[in-house]
């Protein structure tokens, strides 16, 4: 018996085709945290500190406790007795999962509450007593380390100020003399302000701790359940085969599901202490202030240049406001991220960059935010003050750019600060995006506009991204290198199951994962089942951001693809009755060389595997096969942008009226899926450029608590995206692909300020900081700008 034929229409590859998850997200059939309900589960609910910056003199809990529906009160003494109080941060720190001595920002965890349902743990929170002695709060970055600043991490033994770490890239004495050689030097302070991911969905558990089996299920929106186990059991020292992790459909994480929160470790101990599952999912406001928020990097920029626009060095100071607890999701080694990549995309010999973390009295967090690490604060860095150059040298800031891009023949190119760039085709995708934007004609347009006093502007960005974290030798979290496993097994019938270390959270890893499978071994994408988010039936992985999951897990799934044919050849050969190096190989299917009627499909080839034919010696029997992926470096997808707004003289407002994207991912798996993240990525850039921000009060309050404060852009703000691509394959992935999740995040903000300050250049405006709200603008065309991560104090 053999199985049945392929059908001719059989979806084989690479190519668009629609998501399959869809069919369940469409009829509002996805299963999220919160549709998780067990049998006799309990509720959680979180106090929070209203304060950014006090003591706590004590707790009264014991009116919450006597509340009807009320199971258990935890606080931080409760904790401290498990050892649980303090847990290791992901940056060389610790964070408190309640507070015990102090409260350090606005919305820190304070006690957990347990209750038969949601709205009594809700109301219990009030009848908690909390006795705060205030102290006085470090708000604003640039204060943070002035002599007699309070200090806030005084629970760090010997801790006298504010300082977390210094950190340099790049060489000193090299960028010293390129600028001492320099005709022209340009210098600018910029702020890229603190942003929030603000995912559909907000973060929650559900934690339930079966008092018989001792094991332990959590169900939790993570985007790397495999790490989050380990840490579990290091942390906790649970037996880790007895802990699984779970993470279900996943409304968007984009870079705020990365860590572990104090939510769902009290979830778990909620359940230790109650002896029943207990849920805990946070609110909008809880999301918005407490969850790791992104960039707030207080950036000073230097570039040098020659009159005629070569690029000779360029100098960068940073300020970076951690928050309360350094817990910046990045690998362990690189305190500032990725964020050495700041020289961009031009050729230049000389760099040097310092970067000074400092402690505020706000919420921990740093990175996240579809950001790879601090790539998007590096590639604004440079995009804004090239443009700035481009201003004062009266040079279009296009051609500047045109004739500083690394050169095809430059790579794999070597950076002044160590990355080695893969590959890489600039002025191609330069050239492309100002051919469809029809780059000249808009200048054009805007000189006539400019003559009849209307504000028009044309922005111009270039991206290099680094993608794929590890190799596992230099990227770790807490000493877990980042590597990602892959299994692929084909049942008899030639059908066929993959299974992850990653976890979508809506890249669509459900059909492009599949295509992966398909494109190397032929079998149907339909017939390939995609299994991931659960750490009892995955194979190890550090999992999902800095859009590395199709650059290593993408890869693991290639090579053990790659290893199901090299199998199916020599099972071929058996049935074939030739030798191995006899066959011919056709995606899909084997056969005599010369001879295609010979042929045998990968399900044939399947079923015999399983079947009664005899295997060639040494050759086990089914078609399965794995592979643990250590990349052997990032991939670097890069792309132009160029942004067109119309600026409102009377009010400020901006208009986005059209945006061109040329991005370079190498092959594309699912061009739709690409495209999907393309234009999610440049509404979130034309978000953080125009609309948002968190900021603070000088008593510590967070001004964007909710979506009323912070704003998310809408398709109001967005234009019809305009993309292109071309195809730059990486030299050392299997498949050649690049990642993309991230890539318009990080490439769109400078192109919008790059836009808008080009509007403004009538008014004399060379900066403004994000976000370029109507009152930002406006105020910049009276030569008054304001520092946007503040409250306005001044009227
Ligand atoms: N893809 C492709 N061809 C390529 C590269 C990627 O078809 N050459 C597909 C991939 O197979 C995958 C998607 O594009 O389906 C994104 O792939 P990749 O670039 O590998 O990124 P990840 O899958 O690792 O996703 C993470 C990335 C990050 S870090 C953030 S943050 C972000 C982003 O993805 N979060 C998102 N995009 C998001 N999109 C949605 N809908 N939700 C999020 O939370
Ligand atoms: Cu930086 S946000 Mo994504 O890496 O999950």
């Amino acid at each position: 018996m053999t199985t049945t034929e392929q059908p001719a229409h059989a979806d084989v590859g690479f190519g668009r085709r629609p998501r399959v998850e869809d069919a369940r997200f469409l009829r509002g059939k996805g299963q999220y945290v919160d549709d998780i309900t067990l049998p006799g589960m309990l509720h959680g609910a979180i106090l929070r500190s209203p304060h950014a910056h006090a003591r706590i003199v004590s707790i009264d809990t014991s009116e919450a406790e006597a509340h009807p529906k009320v199971k258990a009160v935890i606080t931080g003494a409760t904790l401290e007795s498990l050892k649980l109080a303090w847990i290791p941060s992901l940056s060389h720190d610790v964070i408190a999962v309640l507070a015990t001595d102090k409260v350090r920002y606005q919305g820190q965890e304070v006690a957990f509450v347990v209750a038969e349902d949601r709205y009594s743990a809700r109301d219990a929170l009030e009848l908690i007593d909390v006795d705060y002695d205030v102290l006085d709060p470090v708000i604003d970055a640039q204060r943070a380390l002035d002599p007699g600043a309070p200090v806030i991490r005084d629970d760090i033994e010997g801790k006298a100020d504010n300082h977390i770490f210094d950190w340099t890239a790049g060489d000193k004495d090299q960028t010293d003399a390129a600028f001492a050689s320099a005709e022209v030097v340009v210098k600018q302070d910029m702020l890229y302000p603190r942003v929030h991911p603000a995912p559909l969905e907000t973060c929650g558990s559900v934690a339930w701790m079966d008092p018989v089996s001792g094991k332990l299920t959590i169900w939790c929106t993570t985007q790397a359940p495999h790490a989050h186990r380990t840490l579990y059991a290091l942390v906790a020292g649970l037996p880790e085969q007895k802990i699984r992790v779970v993470s279900p459909d996943i409304g968007g994480g984009f870079g705020n599901k990365v860590g572990i929160y104090p939510g769902y470790v009290l979830s778990v101990v909620g359940s230790i202490v109650t002896g029943a599952p207990v849920k805990w999912v946070e609110d909008r406001s809880e999301n918005l202030v407490s969850t790791s928020f992104a960039r707030d990097y207080h950036m000073h920029g230097e570039i040098a240049a020659t009159r005629d626009g070569r690029i000779l060095g360029l100098r960068v100071d940073v300020l970076a406001d951690h928050g309360a607890f350094n817990n910046t999701a990045q690998p362990t080694k690189y305190p500032a991220g990725f964020f050495h990549i700041f020289t961009g995309s031009y050729d230049y010999p000389a760099a040097y960059c310092t970067v000074k973390g400092v402690y505020t009295n706000k919420a921990p967090g740093g990175v996240a935010y579809a950001c790879s690490f601090r790539v998007t604060e590096a590639c604004y860095l440079v995009e804004r003050i090239v443009d700035c150059l481009a201003d004062e040298l009266g040079m279009d800031p296009a051609e500047l750019r045109m004739k500083n891009l690394l050169r095809p023949e430059r790579f794999p190119y070597l950076s002044p600060t160590g990355w080695e760039y893969d590959s890489g085709e600039y002025p191609r995708a330069l050239a492309k995006a100002m051919e469809m934007a029809g780059y000249e004609q808009l200048r054009k347009e805007q000189a006539e506009k400019r003559a009849r006093g209307e504000l028009m502007g044309i922005g111009v960005s270039f991206f290099t991204e680094t993608v794929g974290a590890g190799p596992r030798k230099h990227m770790d979290i807490l000493g877990l290198g980042m590597a990602d496993g892959a299994e692929v097994r084909v049942h008899p019938t030639g059908k066929a199951v993959v299974r992850l270390s990653v976890q979508t959270q809506g890249q669509g890893h459900e059909t492009t994962f599949a295509q992966i499978v398909s494109e190397v071994t032929g079998i149907p994408s339909a017939d390939i089942e995609v299994v991931h988010g659960d750490t009892d039936n995955t194979p190890f992985g550090l999992g999902t951001y800095g859009s590395r999951s199709t650059p290593v897990s993408g890869a693991a799934v290639a090579v053990a693809s790659r290893r199901i044919v090299d199998k199916a050849r020599l099972i071929a050969s058996a049935m074939l009755e030739v030798s191995p190096e006899d066959l011919e190989w056709d995606r899909g299917k084997f056969f005599v060389k010369g001879d295609p009627s010979t042929a045998k499909t990968i399900q044939e080839i399947a079923f015999a595997s399983h079947g009664t034919q005899e295997l060639p010696e040494g050759v086990e029997g089914h078609l399965d096969a794995e592979c643990v992926y250590d990349p052997p470096n990032l991939t670097y997808p890069f792309g132009a942008y160029i942004c067109v707004v119309d600026v409102d003289k009377g009010t400020g407002q901006v208009k986005v009226r059209r945006f061109i994207a040329v991005d370079d991912c190498g092959p594309r798996i699912n061009p739709m899926i690409v495209e999907g993240q393309v234009h999610g990525g440049l509404a979130d850039g034309v978000g953080m450029a125009l609309m948002e921000v968190i900021a603070f009060d000088e008593e510590g309050n967070c001004l964007g608590g909710s979506f009323m404060d912070y704003q998310l852009p809408t398709a109001l703000e967005c234009p019809s995206w305009e993309l292109g691509e071309t195809v730059t394959p990486s030299p050392h992935h299997p498949l050649g692909l690049k990642g993309v999740g991230e890539s318009a995040t990080v490439g769109s903000p400078p192109a919008v300020v790059n836009a808008v300050i080009d509007a403004l250049k009538p008014y004399g405006v060379r900066h403004v900081d994000m976000p370029l709200t109507p009152a930002q603008v406006w105020r910049a065309m009276q030569g008054r700008p304001f520092r946007t991560d503040l409250a306005i104090t001044d009227e």
